[in-house]
């Protein structure tokens, strides 16, 4: 089969039409691969209202049927699934796979929430009353995503928003489209299993920036889940709380892992190819600074640069490579400005722009490695203090993830601590990428605040409810005040 029949093949199998003027290319060789049209903002604002209506009402269990079905379907589909978003956002298949397995998982999780959306009871300070803490569904949640994790983030977004209460628009990156259109031919076998689930409930619009900007000023959406850069976040924020709308914020990392006298290098080693090399550096949880203790860092890095010059870059199509194309020119020419003469481009597949991860060895935090530049760029810092590598983690303005590897107890806990790292997240003999669903995923200061995906991240998908009732056949007032004719 060519490379264009299997294309085709792979559109069949996952329900796309392939018409409009939204054009998609493939990362791999820069190919178009098909079309989407332009969605209509106004009519989906509307068309999610009206579901809203009817979806709030549905007990909490039965919304969380729904979420079970999208987790069977997506089982069934997701080879299919994983063959597109390796065309479209150039991952290799084994992290595709991986894509759809963490939307297998937070369905799971959101089916279990389902039945646990709790509220809680207070002590009231009146004779004969009671109070307590409801949840209630929010509104129309739209859901803006990414290149790098395309069908994903919008998985994390969209179970719990659903057995929350809430409709659902999904604006995807506009490099990622047909992986949208893809996951929605999914939603639809769901919902006719569901039988009733309204219509509106789950959208998708596509479209460029000023359909998102339409979306994002919308006063009929509830709530804004926005995974992108945090030039994006900067504008999304501002427009959404003019309005007084809810925002949940998931912007740029600058992920640190700190390498200690006592780590187990075999295991940092592995754990650093991954973070830094793999998704070719595109994740936001991508490992981009290392601050390696100066008695290990010339062994470590020169460990690191063997295994950075073998690692296999190429076609993500084919199981031996590990490291897949750049997303686009504009990304090469990102790195390129970095790098200058020293990018070492692989010839892989024509039309791609596949480069090798590189080391650069830094003196100080400043210039580039203060910003978050999307490519596999590994900075090399130095330190002789733990204090000092914790003050290095923490003096970038992004604040997602970050990483410790120690075997010395004392150095693990005070990473963790109130003192340790200042985000989001922190690992302790792993790498700061890869995080499981069942956590809270998101990050602090330019990352922008929000959580999504697991714990008690549902608490931004729906709004609280204090109650105070009184059951008895006197009336006093709060703080005891008299207020008698
Ligand atoms: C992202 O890059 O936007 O922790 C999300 C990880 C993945 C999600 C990354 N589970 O690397």
């Amino acid at each position: 089969m060519t490379p264009a029949d299997e294309t085709r093949e792979i559109l069949d199998l996952a329900g796309i039409e392939c018409a409009g003027k939204l054009v998609s290319y493939s990362p791999i060789d820069g190919k178009v691969i098909g079309r989407v049209t332009r969605g209509d903002p106004e009519q989906a604002c509307a068309r999610a209202a009206a579901a809203f209506e009817i979806w709030r009402n549905v007990p909490a269990p039965r919304r969380g049927e729904l979420v079970r079905l999208l987790g069977e379907r997506l089982r069934e589909a997701k080879p299919v699934l994983a063959k597109l978003i390796t065309l479209e956002s150039g991952k290799i298949i084994q992290e595709s796979l991986g894509e759809v397995q963490e939307m297998i998982d937070v369905c799971d999780f959101a089916v279990g929430l389902s039945r646990q959306l709790y509220g809680l009871t207070i002590a009231s300070e009146r004779p004969d009353h009671r109070m307590m803490e409801q949840w209630h569904p929010l509104g129309p949640v739209l859901v803006i995503s990414a290149f790098n994790f395309p069908v994903a983030v919008w998985a994390w977004n969209a179970a719990i928003a659903l057995v929350c209460g809430n409709p659902v628009i999904w604006k995807p990156s506009e490099k990622a489209p047909l992986c949208g259109e893809a996951v929605m031919t999914i939603v639809r076998r769901a919902m006719d299993r569901f039988g009733s689930a309204p219509e509106g409930l789950v959208q998708l619009v596509q479209g460029e920036r000023d359909v998102g900007e339409l979306l994002v000023d919308d006063p009929r959406i509830a709530l804004v889940s926005a995974t992108g850069s945090t030039a994006m976040g900067r504008d999304v924020g501002p427009r959404v709380a003019k309005r007084f709308g809810r925002v949940l914020l998931e912007l740029g990392g600058n992920n640190a892992m700190i390498v200690c006298p006592s780590a187990d290098l075999e295991l940092a080693a592995r754990a650093i190819l991954f973070s830094a090399a793999g998704t070719a550096g595109q994740r936001c949880t991508t490992l981009r600074r290392l601050i390696v203790h100066e008695s290990i860092a010339d062994q470590l890095v020169a460990r690191l640069r063997r295994l950075f010059a073998q690692v296999k870059v190429g076609d993500p199509r084919k199981s031996e490579t590990l490291i897949g194309p750049l997303i686009d020119e504009a990304s090469f020419k990102a790195m390129k400005k970095v790098l200058g003469g020293n990018i070492e481009q692989v010839e892989a597949v024509e039309g791609g722009f596949y480069v090798r991860p590189a080391i650069v060895e830094v003196g100080a935090q400043e210039g580039t490695v203060l910003k978050e530049t999307f490519a596999p760029i590994l900075y090399v810092l130095r330190y002789q203090e733990l204090d000092e590598a914790i003050a290095l983690n923490n003096s970038v303005p992004q604040g997602l993830s970050s990483s410790i590897f120690t075997l010395d107890l004392r150095e693990a806990e005070l990473f963790m601590s109130a003192r340790g790292s200042d985000c989001g997240i922190a690992n302790v003999n792993i790498g700061p990428s890869g995080a499981e669903i069942g956590g809270a995923f998101g990050g602090e200061k330019e990352t922008g605040g929000g959580r999504e995906s697991g714990s008690d991240a549902w608490r931004t998908y729906v709004r609280r409810q204090t109650n105070t009732v009184n059951y008895g056949t006197d009336l006093p007032l709060a703080q005891g005040i008299k207020f008698d004719l």
